[in-house]
């Protein structure tokens, strides 16, 4: 019998145990728990995770796998006793790309149409056209060009915006134009007015978004981060939006989740914020996919998303 041990932390782990369980009705699925030793059936084969306890992998210690509740590892591969010799395996789009797409795309044209400055008008009762906006005026880049950051791409360039993608290795995505390297995100940078980052948070790209980056931008410009809170240097954010460098920052991640009350970003006016909601794990979809690779794994068959440590995506 194939054992699954689920941790996550935050939510309800009885309902993803039972789903899980009906999907694999070979196989026995149970929630850590804490404490007591070997009442989750300790030493499973496989476990499901989302910044699990430390705990567990001092009790799971014949794992063949560790499946992760999310796109970004970087919480995960932290851990000091995260088991050196097991893979990790990060979840792949399972209905996220989309969820992203739509965020970042509406935060964009929201930007680029003035919608918030209509909402105003409404606000004030004003019924006040503005001049039309060009979208030859916004280019944006795009750092990060995995399955997200493509389907984000591809959306935005649907809507005819110049649309710049970015990322460490050469890609190529129809109808985008990819940089790589140092030298192709400067250009992306200084050719864009908006920047989208969804990138994997790894030691190359912490504090990607700061002042000396930023202000490549073309002014009057947008920063989009829905990728992690250490991406962005929030100090200097705050610094180019108060000179009007950047005119509005879109930020659905932070280095502190939730975003600590006395933080300056709260009351910025200048700054849209969630609650690192653009792009919800979706049960169904995301324990199909794990249920699947398990199986494969199982008959000895290959799976997608197995994380280069190395790389740290
Ligand atoms: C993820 C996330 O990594 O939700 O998928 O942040």
């Amino acid at each position: 019998m194939t054992d699954i041990v689920f941790c996550a932390k935050g939510g309800d782990a009885g309902v993803w145990v039972r789903e899980l369980a009906a999907l694999m009705p070979q196989a026995r699925v149970q929630a850590f728990a804490s404490g007591e030793p070997g009442n989750d059936g300790a030493a499973a084969d496989y476990a499901v995770v989302w910044t699990p306890a430390a705990e567990l992998f001092e009790r799971h210690t014949r794992l063949k796998a560790i499946f992760n509740l999310g796109a970004g590892v970087d919480a995960l591969l932290a851990m000091p006793n995260l088991p050196k010799n097991v893979s990790v395996v990060r979840l792949g789009d399972a209905g996220m790309s989309v969820q992203m797409a739509e965020y970042v795309t509406h935060a964009v044209i929201r930007f680029t149409r003035e919608l918030d400055r209509y909402e105003n008008d409404t606000r004030e009762l004003h019924w006040r056209l503005r001049k039309p906006t060009l979208r030859r005026d916004f280019p944006i880049a795009v750092l990060g060009l995995g399955v997200i950051g493509a389907r984000v791409a591809q959306s935005l360039a649907g809507f005819e915006f110049p649309v710049f993608g970015w990322s460490r290795n050469a890609r190529s995505i129809a109808g985008i134009e990819c940089l790589h390297g140092e030298g192709g995100l400067d250009r992306a940078l200084a050719q864009s007015r908006i920047v989208v980052c969804i990138l994997p948070l790894t030691p190359d790209t912490d504090s990607i978004l700061c002042r000396r980056n930023l202000e490549k931008l073309l002014p009057g410009g947008l920063v989009i981060n829905v990728a992690r809170g250490a991406h962005l240097v929030d100090e200097d954010l705050l610094a180019l939006l108060d000179s009007g460098h950047l005119a509005r920052a879109v930020l659905d991640v932070f280095r502190e989740e939730p975003l600590p009350a006395e933080h300056p970003f709260w009351k910025h006016p200048a700054i849209v914020m969630t609650p690192h909601i653009s792009a919800r794990t979706l049960r169904a979809a995301t324990l199909e996919q794990i249920s699947e690779k398990i199986r494969r794994l199982e008959q000895g068959l290959p799976i997608e998303g197995i994380v280069d440590r190395m790389q740290g995506y």
